[in-house]
């Protein structure tokens, strides 16, 4: 089996420090978490940024500002996932933004509309047209979010558009209600529906995101964490850090002879040069 790529969703654009008094919303903050997530075996981090109140933010002075001293702090350096998804409601020019001007390594790409709790998460097939070209033209690795079956056919549906790669990056995103939960069964069946030749990584949302993660590292595929999918350690016991989340998938990939992969490992087996 392939080494295991952890991904550290650090902050996400919907969790609150109301949720988990830990969240980092700060560059500062971000980059601790970033830092120790890396240490414990992280080799990406799913990055969303905040303003000075907290509130989710697509602008590119908070991106410089976190990515700039998640930069400074982590050693090795880990490969920066730029969310494309942003908070729900959020316009598609400012979801676009930091692609453009930042080209990033990696970014996420959220294909389809759905009901996102009690939420509209919109992707106009125009929007994410432009989106996935912009990727495209600027060698940006997408990493295509898909929360429910059909999500699949429409990335391949892309791809033969010329839209997507001929290796797609997934990240199965189960557990949002509007999305497909995260039973066993169901990450069974998304994987039975990527090519042979695509990668997949799964990110079970709330009580899901363990039980996903612990089958991503049996099956071989790879797996995301973080207070923005989940912010408890146990059922009713809040983490106290993202790195608390990453350390316990390491230490679980080790007895079951998962070799974790560094962000080098990683940058090879999704295709970044570096
Ligand atoms: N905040 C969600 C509505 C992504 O980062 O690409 C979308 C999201 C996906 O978080
Ligand atoms: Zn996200």
């Amino acid at each position: 089996m392939e080494k295991l790529i952890i991904t550290a969703a650090i902050t996400g654009a919907e969790t609150t420090k109301e949720m988990n008094p830990h969240l980092p919303t700060t560059p500062e903050e971000q980059a601790r978490d970033a830092a120790a997530c890396v240490k414990a075996g992280a080799s990406v981090i799913h990055l969303h940024v905040r303003d000075k109140n907290e509130k989710a933010s697509q602008s590119l002075e908070h991106f410089k500002a976190s990515i700039e001293e998640i930069r400074a702090a982590c050693n090795p350096k880990p490969i920066i996932q730029i969310s494309t998804g942003g908070a729900v409601g959020e316009a598609m020019e400012k979801r676009i933004a930091p692609i453009v001007h930042m080209k990033p390594e990696m970014a996420s790409l959220n294909i389809n509309s759905m009901n996102f709790g009690e939420d509209i998460f919109l992707n106009h097939p125009h929007d994410v047209a432009k989106l996935a070209g912009e990727m495209q033209r600027l060698g940006v690795i997408p990493e295509v979010e898909t929360y429910d079956s059909g999500d699949i056919e429409l990335a391949q549906r892309m791809q033969k558009k010329g839209l997507l790669p001929s290796r797609i990056h997934y990240q199965f995103v189960l557990g949002v209600p509007g999305g497909l939960s995260g039973e066993a069964h169901n990450l069974t069946h998304m994987t039975r529906l990527i090519n042979k030749e695509d990668s997949w990584a799964v990110a079970g949302i709330g009580r899901y995101e363990l039980p996903m993660a612990v089958m991503a590292i049996v099956m071989g595929g790879h797996l995301r964490v973080g207070f923005e999918d989940n912010v408890y350690y146990h059922k009713g016991v809040l983490a106290k850090s993202n790195a608390e989340l990453v350390e316990r998938i390491v230490r679980i990939a080790k007895e079951v002879g998962r070799e974790v992969a560094t962000p080098a490992e990683a940058r090879k087996l999704i295709g970044i040069a570096s």
